[in-house]
């Protein structure tokens, strides 16, 4: 594009839009009102949210789908709000922009106290430094447009959140637009990359039963195919992890199940893995969470762990390797195909017979019957909770999308996680597992998903309470009010309301649900002191870490 010459704000939403963002999330201000006009009248849909949390974990879902998303919101009192959304979005690698009207040039000239700053006017850009990869205050007409290729760009390359904060009186200027130069591909190093190459090919070449376990940056870097291809070509089994879940087919003849120590979604996951002899983690984050809080047993020595970050075989590390020229080359490189046999073949769960419409609900059971009615359409949006832990024993044969907050393990997370999931794919139905707790903090964000005449279909497991704290440590602050959810919408004015307490009970709303085009709540009773096998492991494991240091 040659220099020209534009309003800040509309070069802003116009280079935004042609980087793929379609829709923004957030919650106006009088800062940022004149920010919002120029979106108001740019290609980008704004929407408006009850609650600046809400913004951000709705373009944290969007983004992981669409590849990056915006959230646009107000100095300080939104954009703090916003925070903690915007930290998950780092800490799981979602390309997230946000952006922040701001007090402008000149009212910071002598430093005033003016409503929404806390400490200085810079308080909210240091407090987003430390949550996302690149930021900037547009204060400098002749240098704006720069700024923000510059943060869009390192969004868009590192997959995670940058900052831009637009003073008000900066947004209707006219700024100089440079010719923008195509973006400068990394490369590797070649001596290095063939290197690390030849070493893991030596691995993989004396290896009697590797296994791949597939990470959640292939499905950030769009680099799924390529592990596929090297595991179809090398006949070796793949495995997830719960960040990465919907990564791979669960009927693909390679795919093992959910690997995450001793919350592996079977033991025969967790057998396969940990008696290999060569675990190839492939844009793997080692985190407590998906190493099953230290239950996992990999032995470096029987590893290779390849990230956008680092190449590491064994011990060896290997810098200045580029993930994509590693995966590319190893998938196309000539490996003598693996004998192997599946442990444990894919089977359908079981539908519900006629003696068992009536039993009780437990979380298995939860977990089973909304395995029978998922299908490439749904998305599961999982909460934190036992929604999260129990959505590892998932199992279908048809590739429901899985988002939640994994890693980082928010609350509140996925209400609104699924208006962003619906933004970014309208043909795709939310399927939301949220606990009463986590409910209870963004579960208003219906309001949003009625207006805008979405569908999700929310499962509130109901077990009174903080269930999962409950397990690791009991107490009165685990009690939280009793709610009778379905009367959400009553307030919000849309959706349909049941409540599920049998096998058969939930069997049925769910069904009727799937064939709804409305916003359905279902209130499924959960016995107080129930709990799926994952978080049974999980929470015991946590009782003992946490036990481990009383009395000190
Ligand atoms: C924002 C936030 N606050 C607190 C926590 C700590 N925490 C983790 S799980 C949990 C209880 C969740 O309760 P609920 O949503 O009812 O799910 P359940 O555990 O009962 O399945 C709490 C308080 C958290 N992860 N995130
Ligand atoms: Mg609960």
């Amino acid at each position: 594009m040659a220099s020209r010459k534009a309003p800040l704000g509309q070069f802003l939403f116009e280079y935004l839009h042609q980087n793929r963002v379609r829709h923004s999330f957030g919650v106006p201000g009088d800062f940022a009102l004149p920010t919002f006009a120029w979106l108001d009248r740019s290609k980008i849909q704004s929407i408006t949210m009850c609650h600046e949390p809400g913004a951000g974990f709705a373009a944290d879902a969007y983004s992981r789908i669409n590849g990056i998303g915006l959230v646009c919101v107000t100095y300080c009192v939104g954009g703090l709000n916003v925070v903690n959304a915007i930290a998950g979005a780092y800490a799981e690698k979602s390309p997230v922009v946000v952006i922040s009207g701001a007090p402008g040039r000149k009212d910071r000239e002598k430093d005033p106290l003016l409503h929404h700053k806390v400490k200085t006017f810079d308080t909210q850009r240091r407090v987003y430094d430390e949550v996302t990869v690149a930021s900037t205050v547009l204060l400098d007409e002749h240098r704006a447009a720069e700024e923000i290729v510059r943060c869009v760009r390192a969004c868009v390359r590192h997959k995670r959140p940058v900052y831009i904060e637009v003073p008000h009186d900066m947004v209707d200027r006219i700024i100089d637009i440079p010719a923008i130069p195509p973006p400068q591909p990394l490369s590797s190093d070649a001596r290095s990359l063939k290197a690390a190459l030849a070493e893991t090919l030596e691995m993989i070449a004396a290896a009697r039963k590797p296994v791949l376990l597939a990470g959640v940056e292939l499905h950030r870097f769009g680099l799924t195919d390529l592990a596929l291809k090297l595991a179809t070509r090398a006949n070796i089994p793949i495995a997830s992890d719960l960040l990465s879940k919907s990564a791979v087919a669960e009927n693909h003849p390679l795919y093992l199940g959910v690997y995450g120590g001793a919350m592996s979604s079977d033991t025969t996951v967790r057998q396969y893995v940990e008696s290999s002899d060569c675990v190839l983690m492939l844009g793997t984050f080692i985190t407590d969470m998906s190493m099953g809080i230290y239950t996992a047993r990999l032995d470096r020595n029987r590893t290779i762990l390849a990230t956008t970050e680092t190449t590491s075989v064994r011990y060896h590390r290997y810098d200045d390797v580029q993930f994509h020229d590693y995966l590319g080359a190893l998938a196309s490189a000539k490996i003598r195909p693996k004998r192997f046999s599946h442990p444990n073949p894919h089977q359908e769960p079981k539908p519900l017979a006629k003696n068992e419409l009536t039993d009780e609900l437990d979380m298995s059971q939860i977990i089973r019957i909304v395995s029978l009615h998922l299908d490439e359409t749904c998305c599961v949006v999982s909460d934190v909770g036992d929604g999260l832990f129990g959505a590892i024993g998932i199992r279908t044969s048809r590739r429901a999308e899985f988002i939640a907050p994994a890693y980082y393990l928010s609350m509140g997370f996925a209400v609104p996680a699924s208006i962003g999931v619906s933004m970014a794919n309208p043909a795709l139905r939310p399927f939301v597992l949220v606990g009463d707790g986590a409910f209870q903090m963004t579960g208003n964000e219906l309001s949003t998903a009625v207006r805008l005449k979405l569908r999700p279909i929310v499962l509130v497991l109901n077990n009174d309470g903080y269930g999962t704290m409950r397990k690791i440590r009991d107490g009165r602050f685990n009690i939280i009010s009793r709610w009778d959810y379905g009367r959400i919408c009553d307030l919000v004015g849309g959706g349909s309301a049941s409540v599920a307490r049998t096998k058969g009970e939930l069997d049925g709303v769910i069904r009727r649900a799937m064939g709804s085009n409305e916003v359905c709540v279902i209130d499924v009773r959960v016995p107080r002191d129930d709990m799926s096998p994952q978080l049974k492991t999980m929470s015991g494991e946590l009782a003992r870490l946490r036990n481990a240091g009383k009395g000190r």
